[in-house]
């Protein structure tokens, strides 16, 4: 398909494609290599910063066509972003998999129509593991198990806790908790009580609202699975007259700047990184599927843990 053709549909259709301008890198063939890429949706300040980084990577300038899609948290909209992208003959799809499960049907008609997958972030269960070529993200079960080392070096056995978790269904939320839960087991620690709060700043404040209603000052420990959670929780402790850091200390995932101003202000006390700049690694990856090129199965990205002077020492220059 001609990048005109594209950018035409693109408009058309209310698709966002690239700019139209700047000199592309073309490949091979002398052509932009076509992307539909199915982002999850905007549910947190990670979010925004993975599809920057995808949008930058994946740019006229470098080489690609790209079609995003906002699916605004709902699968159906991402399975109908996917099924648009076959129904165009894209070169590549790029999805973002909301949860593990449901992706069977619509990745069939993507491999029938010979349309490569990758996956970024989040991944699918495993019986679907054929219908993708690769998948570019983070260990989620690392560092679930890096949250809870921290609560094991730094907690009392007696110590109660709370948790907020991701979207349920998700891979991130599903592995977060299985390391977290790993590392915990065996020490003593109570759970008080574990539910979704969406991996936004609403849920989070609101579920934890509810968990201080219902369990008062017995709550000694949280664990939110992302940093949104975890900034919405601090509003809903204080609001409850509690100190954030103190009364109750706070782990999160993430280690998104607003986290790292937190942690040094003393309101949250350990932040583990989930790296969201994936757009070199997909574009990387994207380039060799369409040339053809052999890809491993997997990438994923490195992750560290911020206490509050590493936090100082990055936050200057931290790049989301
Ligand atoms: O932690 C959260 C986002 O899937 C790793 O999704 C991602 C998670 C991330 O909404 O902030």
């Amino acid at each position: 398909m001609t990048i005109t053709r594209r950018a035409m549909l693109g408009g058309t259709l209310g698709l966002v494609a690239g700019g139209l301008t700047g000199c592309a890198t073309a490949d091979a063939s002398g052509s932009l290599i076509s992307v539909g890429f199915a982002q999850t949706g905007a549910e947190s300040t990670w979010r925004a910063a993975n599809t920057a980084s995808l949008r930058k990577a994946l740019s006229r300038r470098n080489g690609f066509e790209l079609m995003f899609i906002d699916s605004q948290g709902r699968q159906e909209n991402e399975i109908a972003a996917v099924r648009s992208f076959v129904t165009r003959g894209v070169d590549v799809i790029v999805l973002a998999p909301m949860v593990e499960g449901g992706w069977r049907d619509v990745l069939e008609e993507a491999r029938q129509a010979h349309i490569p997958v990758v996956l970024e972030d989040r991944g699918i269960d495993a019986s679907g593991s054929s219908l993708y070529v690769s998948r570019v993200g983070d260990d989620f079960r690392h560092e679930g198990a890096l949250a809870a080392e921290w609560v094991v070096a730094t907690s009392d056995p007696a110590t109660r806790i709370v948790e907020l978790l991701g979207t349920t269904g998700s891979s991130a939320a599903l592995e977060r908790s299985a390391g977290f839960d790993e590392v915990i087991a065996g020490h003593g620690f109570t759970v008080l009580d574990a539910q979704d709060a969406g991996f936004t700043r609403a849920g989070g404040k609101e579920v934890m609202a509810a968990f201080l209603q219902k369990h008062g000052d017995d709550i000694q420990l949280l664990f939110a699975q992302n940093d949104d959670m975890g900034l919405g929780a601090i509003q809903a402790i204080r609001a409850a007259g509690l100190e954030p850091g103190h009364d109750i200390r706070i782990v999160t995932i993430d280690g998104t700047r607003d986290a790292l101003v937190e942690l040094i202000a003393g309101r949250l006390n350990h932040v583990v990184q989930c790296n969201p700049m994936l757009g070199p690694q997909v574009a990387s990856v994207v380039r060799a599927v369409h040339s053809g090129r052999p890809v491993k199965r997997e990438y994923i990205a490195t992750d560290r843990v911020f206490d509050t002077r590493a936090a100082k020492e990055v936050l200057a220059t931290w790049p989301y």
